[in-house]
């Protein structure tokens, strides 16, 4: 994924229209549009097709190989690049690697309160999981900027960052602990002038660097 502002929209709506216009609004603020089940399951993988790229699924495919497989051979036109996880093992990853026809993202720490149990003991895990499957690069939180760098560190891969915003998390904090892309949606998508609210977030990211 080519970097030029370092933010990505998280489009987290059901309805296809609205996806449109806010897509629309922030055109030059952002460098992809990444779309999770809600668009997916409302409007169908299909309607992928309409929206600008670069187009990031994160269906956090989470599975045994042979339905990772399944689902990435599904999702693989309609999309540049997906986010799956690496708890489910290496075996399972790589499928997602291999099956997937552009860049493969994969989660390493969730930015949830509750996520903070599950994954903090397993992050060195996860990442070194992320690494050997041959995934693009790692998901980590902007609600826990260390965990960013310790991710960042240890797998020496693109992080796209979530968690700043509506989940608390500092974008200039995310970038300064070394996140490569933050991931932004209701601090856009609910704005009265989303073009105006991923202009702001892009023009701090570019301050932080
Ligand atoms: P928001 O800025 O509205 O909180 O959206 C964040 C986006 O990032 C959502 O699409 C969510 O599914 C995703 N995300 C996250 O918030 N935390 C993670 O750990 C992983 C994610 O993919």
């Amino acid at each position: 994924m080519k970097r030029e502002t370092g933010l990505i929209l998280a489009l987290d709506l059901s309805d296809g229209e609205r996806c449109l216009r806010v897509a629309s609004a922030v055109e030059g603020h952002i460098d992809a549009v990444k779309v999770n089940y809600p668009l997916v399951l409302s409007q169908g993988v299909e309607f992928l097709d309409e929206l600008p790229g670069p187009l990031i699924a994160d269906l956090k495919v989470a599975d045994v190989p042979n339905t990772n497989r399944l689902i990435c051979e599904e999702v693989d036109p309609h999309a540049d690049c997906l986010i799956a996880h690496a708890f489910p093992g290496e075996d399972s990853l790589r499928t997602c690697v291999e099956a997937f026809d552009g860049e493969v993202y994969t989660v390493v720490e969730m930015s949830h309160p509750g996520a903070e149990a599950v994954f903090a003991g397993n992050r060195d895990l996860l990442a070194d999981i992320a690494v050997d499957a041959g995934a693009d690069g790692v998901v980590a939180p902007a609600t826990r900027p260390r965990s960013i760098t310790a991710v960042k560190e240890r797998t020496g891969l693109t992080v796209l960052s979530p968690g700043v915003g509506a989940q608390g998390g500092s974008p200039g904090a995310a970038v300064e602990a070394g996140a490569d892309f933050l991931i932004v949606g209701r601090s856009i998508y609910d704005a009265d002038d989303p073009g105006g609210a991923a202009e702001k977030i892009a023009s701090g990211i570019a301050d932080r660097l």
